[in-house]
């Protein structure tokens, strides 16, 4: 049997996220990369959200999600402490669509990484694939669903561009 140990940890500022944030567990599922989801905000519970990246890697994670909206600081506090990979998804739903999201999570200063994906649905699933990327460089079995991944995605546009040609 398959070793279903989370190597991945998305983590949401509220539970409010979760519905766009489950594009990305969709994703890993897919790829056979076993996750794990929970809860923790950088501002409410600031405690829960160190001791998570603090323990992350103890635990067997090997990269971690973050998503979060507003002064989504979420990603940058879990890449404070924690060295394993930290990829942040801007969330939408303020007053500011995201923007406020985007430049809090972008904004990482020297020395302390964040891997930035696009806003909302989109960014989840990128978020769980450069995960699986990650994976991937130590895991040749992930490495050829990529492949397949690309190939899938080419195969799509080849038939849209023969739609359309007809
Ligand atoms: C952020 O504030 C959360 O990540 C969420 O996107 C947003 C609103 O949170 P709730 O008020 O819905 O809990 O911290």
């Amino acid at each position: 049997m398959a070793d279903s140990t989370p190597v991945v940890g998305i983590v949401l500022g509220s539970g409010s996220d979760r519905e766009v944030m489950e594009a990305a567990r969709s994703v890993l599922e897919e790829f056979g990369v076993p996750c794990e989801m929970t809860v923790a905000s950088a501002h409410r519970s600031p405690e829960r959200a160190a001791a998570y990246a603090r323990g992350a890697a103890g635990r067997g994670l090997k990269v971690l999600i973050a998503g979060a909206g507003m002064a989504a600081h979420l990603a940058g506090v879990l890449a404070a402490h924690t060295t394993l990979p930290v990829v942040g998804v801007p969330l939408a739903g303020s007053p500011l669509q995201g923007l406020d999201a985007l430049l809090s999570t972008v904004q990482m200063p020297p020395g302390v990484p964040v891997a930035t994906v696009a806003l909302g649905a989109a960014g989840a699933r990128n978020a769980a694939i450069l995960a699986v990327q990650i994976l991937a460089l130590s895991d040749p079995r992930l490495a050829e669903r990529l492949e397949a991944h690309k190939a899938a995605m080419a195969a799509a546009v080849e038939r849209q561009a023969e739609e359309l040609a007809s």
